[in-house]
């Protein structure tokens, strides 16, 4: 009987790990049943946006975190895909960093192209995954909420693409509760002309923060307050921007902080993080970890060390992205295709990761942490037919990148960088990224 393989998710990840079977299916290679199953009627993950929050049409959480006017916060040249790159996709370079449209469309053009939308079972989602450790498989139940129907089938491999940065980490401060205005999480947001001409406060010092303060900057916010649990972001804000340290309480509309000072404001938005989350996995296969370089519990990044038959994609806090998930589909491709050998000494699974723990842990330097998961992204590519690519070259484009936010973040995506992977120069945006009220892709092909 042919091996069967569930991918739970067709986000970046999820996707990745189709094409990696089926390029190597084009090559003449012999693959298992592949399904994929995703809970949105759509694939892309996050990419995919939507105007819902809370609920989606079928009542289950939304997955969604994008919010409307987001342009990618890194380079584009950090996350090109290897085997596709950005000028095959638009037929000519196109600039740094682009919207989210934009990206959702590249992303889709490699599966389009690849044919795997047969694949994957939309609407349908995941609700528990058991492993019979008689028969050695998997017992997966699925909802499928078109036809309102559920059902159980086996699998000899369960692969997780289900993201983690969906399920909102939401803490409570003194005074919420009676908060006269409106307080939101990052997931929740959508569109930041609901805040313009508000004092509007984020809590945070993280990628959210930053954004969605520059998103409320841009669309038009009477002041922009970012406020700090360890420490500051420390970029050159605008003049209406503050950075305060740790909210203590809310009264009313003020916000009181560590320092003493206060400030009034109509709305408060939690970019407090995100949580991994698997309610569809019982304890015995559920990933607990941090959102770290090294996760817990996972061999070379993906193989589940409690149970090697189940795999996790982009699990990791990510500089790489959908390159990265590549390099792992790939991987994992080869694991189960059995060209790459897991071993069997749960001891030797354990000392991988303790030993990628430590290395992340022995410097907090930011570039250390790119090149440590660039290392990763070059680690997982030399064992694969994946096409290997400049890492290093990707990884310049991420350092320049940092400089390029301190000198002024409001500028940042102004500049562009070279392609790794074609060689050529991405051209200068023709509007300047403040100035760019229009996020469509039409828009920004306009060059
Ligand atoms: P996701 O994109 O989250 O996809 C997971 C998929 O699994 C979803 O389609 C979901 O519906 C499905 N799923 C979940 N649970 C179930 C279930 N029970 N049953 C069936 N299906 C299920 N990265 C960048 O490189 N550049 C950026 O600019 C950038 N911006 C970001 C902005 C925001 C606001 C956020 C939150 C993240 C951003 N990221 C960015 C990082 C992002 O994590 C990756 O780009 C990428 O989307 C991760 O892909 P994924 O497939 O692992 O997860
Ligand atoms: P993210 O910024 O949503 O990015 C996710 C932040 O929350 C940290 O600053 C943390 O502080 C703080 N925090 C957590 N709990 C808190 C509490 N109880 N009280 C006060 N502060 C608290 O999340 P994190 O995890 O990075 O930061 C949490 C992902 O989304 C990233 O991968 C990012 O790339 C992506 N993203 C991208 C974009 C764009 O591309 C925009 C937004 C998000 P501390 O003290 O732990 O430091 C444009």
């Amino acid at each position: 009987m042919t091996k069967r393989v569930a991918v739970i998710g067709a986000g970046p990840s999820g996707l990745a790990q189709l094409r990696a079977f089926q390029s190597a299916a084009q090559k003449g290679a012999e693959i298992p049943e592949v399904v994929c199953f995703e809970k949105q009627s759509n694939w892309g993950g996050l990419w995919n946006y939507t105007w819902r929050t809370g609920v989606d049409e079928n009542g289950e959480p939304v997955h969604g975190s994008m919010y409307r006017y987001l342009w990618s916060n890194g380079p584009k040249e950090g996350l090109e895909f290897a085997d596709y790159s950005f000028e095959e996709h638009f037929g000519k370079q196109i600039a740094s960093y682009p919207p989210r449209a934009v990206l959702f469309d590249y992303i889709e053009g490699r599966v389009i192209k690849a044919d795997v939308r047969k694949w994957i079972r939309f609407s349908s989602v995941i609700r528990w995954v058991e492993y019979d450790a008689e028969k050695g498989d998997f017992e997966v139940t699925v909802h499928d909420m078109v036809e309102d129907r559920v059902y159980k089938e086996r699998f000899d491999n369960v692969i997780i693409a289900s993201g983690h940065f969906s399920s909102p980490n939401v803490p409570e401060y003194e005074g919420f509760a009676q908060f006269n205005g409106r307080i939101v999480h990052a997931h929740d947001f959508r569109d930041a002309r609901e805040f313009e001409g508000k004092d509007v406060l984020l809590m945070g010092s993280s990628y959210s923060a930053e954004d969605i303060g520059s998103q409320c900057w841009k669309y038009g916010a009477n002041s922009v307050t970012t406020c700090y649990r360890s420490a500051p972001m420390g970029f050159k804000w605008p003049d209406n921007w503050e950075e305060k340290p740790a909210l203590q309480k809310v009264e009313g509309k003020t916000a009181y902080f560590a320092d003493g000072s206060s400030k009034d404001v109509d709305a408060i938005i939690l970019c407090t993080g995100y949580k991994h989350y698997f309610p569809f996995l019982p304890d015995d296969l559920r990933l607990k970890t941090k959102n770290r370089l090294a996760t817990a519990d996972l061999y070379k990044g993906v193989v589940y060390t409690h149970n090697p038959k189940l795999f996790y994609l982009g699990m990791q806090d990510q500089w790489f992205t959908f390159n990265m998930f590549d390099a792992q589909a790939w991987y994992v491709r080869d694991i189960i295709l059995g060209r790459i050998e897991v071993p069997t000494d749960k001891a030797v699974l354990e000392a991988d990761v303790v030993e990628r723990v430590e290395r992340e842990d022995a410097d907090d330097d930011v570039k250390y942490a790119i090149k440590y998961q660039a290392d990763y992204v070059k680690e997982l590519v030399a064992d694969t037919d994946y096409p290997s690519f400049d890492i290093d070259g990707a990884c310049e484009a991420f350092f320049e990148w940092k400089k390029h936010k301190a000198k002024d973040i409001m500028d940042f995506r102004n500049n562009s960088y070279r392609s790794v992977i074609t060689g050529t120069m991405a051209p200068v945006h023709h509007t300047p990224w403040k100035d760019a009220l229009d996020d469509s892709m039409e828009a920004y092909l306009q060059n």
